[in-house]
């Protein structure tokens, strides 16, 4: 290992009764851009995805598809790893929940847990019989005071599915005696945004049930260590993937010293639960720290509509990346909706936001500058002469907006306001070049116009830097274009000693955002 200091973020498994998506894009392209951002700040990076195998909804889903468990998930799960690809995803692992690892992993955690004491001197695993409601869909056990009726006055879990009666021996977790332990935990400001952890510490402060963590009436799972009749309840299983990746049990690994306990649990509103009370709670109980934060992010509709599959409007990711383009996907998902909002997918909001910022803003400005440049200064960057208060004015919030960037993102995930002050950059840069108007410059004063064009490509080359993790094949295409060495792209380099160095040869320029003129929708 480096010594570098480490940064550990971890997306959540995705089940793999179905294919991926826009869901499962915007999670794991949440991770990707603050992995790619922390590598570029010189962290060293674990950045985990991969899919959740066990479990009734799956063992159904394979049943249904008429396919032997293991083969219908092996083959799914190529569909998640496909989208890492499609998505570009700068992952470091992969973790399949029916790899050996895994398994290996969950099993020893469950001893530790059952080893020890709650804190109020009691087992913290007992067996015993389950009788209560469980939603297949939801992989959740749910009280009768949580059902709501449905449509034919039929019992419904809270997110609108189905239910069904269980009763069946079963482990269970002391949950309950850990509620003083969670909330110390949540006073530390684990959970967040605000609205979520007001959410999860009025939960632990109600009533606790002690959670059923085993199942006896199907078998596609993890025995249940020394009571093979039982396999383990599929959240606790899935959970535990964040450290099989981290290297438990193997506590003395570089990998788990350096990365456990994880930097950042990135999650959708629907498994707050599971995330910030079940997980810390199994992971205190085996003596092990919780993650030091959870950061639930909020839910799509698509053109104003839930999204379902029996509604049919499921966003496939592959069909908006081959219509709109992919980066332009990537920044359309993290700038359209206050992180951990709700938001809406619509084409007409996508279209609009691809030409006004990234073709009218971002690109016209790079395109002008950069063409500016090949026809009038040779095709290299030029030689600034001296600066005035306007050029330094410009040079100075470019220098000053990777500190602003590192606290929206590294300290509250704030995706929409980074771009925000990234895109006040932007136009304060397009500003600057009106007002210079650099192609008159070119005739009365060419030294003058040398020393704006050279201003204005500096902060150019500070946004596209900055912009990498977003949108990192146009920015690297925009970093060519300005001549950047592909040692100089990381944020040390967007100091005075990176500063563009005059006489350097420029390739002819390509517009790096297009507009976007098929007016037709995705699907249309
Ligand atoms: O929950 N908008 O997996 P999953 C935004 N296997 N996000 C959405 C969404 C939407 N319309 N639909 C889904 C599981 N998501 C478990 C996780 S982790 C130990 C186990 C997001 O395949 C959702 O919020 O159902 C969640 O983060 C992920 O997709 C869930 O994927």
């Amino acid at each position: 290992m480096t010594g570098k200091a480490a940064y550990y973020i971890t997306t959540p498994i995705y089940y793999v009764n179905d294919s991926p998506h826009i869901g499962h894009a915007y999670t794991s392209l949440a991770c990707d851009v603050l992995a790619r951002f922390m590598r570029l700040d010189g962290r060293e990076v674990f950045f985990l995805t991969g899919t959740d195998e066990h479990g009734q909804k799956v063992e159904k889903s394979a049943a249904a598809a008429g396919r032997d468990p293991k083969e219908f998930v092996d083959e799914v799960s190529e569909r998640f790893r496909a989208l890492t690809e499609l998505m570009n995803y700068s992952n470091d692992d992969f973790i399949r929940t029916t790899e050996e690892r895994h398994i290996r992993s969950c099993q020893e955690l469950w001893r530790r847990i059952a080893a020890n004491k709650s804190p109020k001197g009691r087992d913290n695993i007992y067996l015993d019989t389950y009788g209560g409601w469980y939603s297949v869909r939801d992989e959740a056990f749910y009280g009768e005071g949580e059902l709501i009726k449905g449509a034919d006055g039929e019992k419904m879990a809270p997110s609108g599915a189905p239910v069904e009666w269980v009763e069946e021996p079963s482990y269970f977790f002391r949950l309950e005696d850990w509620r003083e332990r969670l909330l110390e935990y949540y006073s530390g400001g684990a959970v967040a945004p605000v609205s979520r952890h007001n959410e999860v510490e009025s939960f632990v402060k109600g009533e606790l049930f002690d959670l059923s963590i085993s199942r006896t009436s199907f078998s596609w799972g993890i025995p249940v260590p020394g009571d093979d009749a039982h396999i383990m309840y599929v959240w606790l299983d899935a959970l535990t993937n964040y450290i099989t990746a981290a290297g438990f049990p193997d506590e003395d690994s570089e990998t788990y010293k350096t990365f456990w306990p994880a930097d950042l649990h990135m999650v959708g509103k629907d498994i707050l639960r599971f995330h910030t009370v079940y997980w810390p709670a199994f992971l205190m109980a085996a003596g092990l720290e919780p993650p030091k934060r959870v950061f639930a992010h909020g839910w799509w509709t698509n053109e104003g509509e839930k999204i379902s599959k029996s509604l049919g409007n499921v966003i496939d990711p592959a069909d908006i990346v081959a219509h709109y383009g992919l980066d332009q996907v990537r920044y359309f998902l993290l700038r359209e909706v206050p992180f951990g909002n709700d938001g809406d997918f619509s084409h007409r909001a996508m279209v609009a936001r691809i030409n006004s910022e990234l073709a009218n803003d971002f690109g016209n400005l790079a395109q002008r500058v950069l063409s500016m440049m090949h026809k009038n200064c040779d095709a290299q960057m030029p030689q600034p002469g001296d600066f005035t208060e306007a050029d330094k004015e410009l040079l100075s919030a470019a220098e000053g907006l990777i500190g602003t960037v590192r606290t929206e993102l590294g300290d509250k995930q704030s995706f929409h306001e980074a771009l925000t002050q990234i895109w006040a950059l932007v136009r304060q840069a397009n500003g600057y070049v009106a007002e210079q108007e650099p192609w008159v410059l070119r005739k009365t004063d060419p030294e003058r116009m040398a020393t704006v064009l050279y201003a204005a490509a500096e902060c150019i080359r500070h946004l596209a830097t900055i912009c990498q993790p977003f949108m990192p094949e146009s920015c690297a295409k925009m970093l060519d274009q300005l001549g950047v060495a592909a040692d100089a792209r990381d944020f040390t380099s967007l100091g005075r000693d990176g500063a563009l160095v005059a006489g350097t040869a420029l390739p002819k320029p390509e517009p790096v955002f297009p507009r976007f003129v098929d007016e037709t929708p995705a699907d249309g």
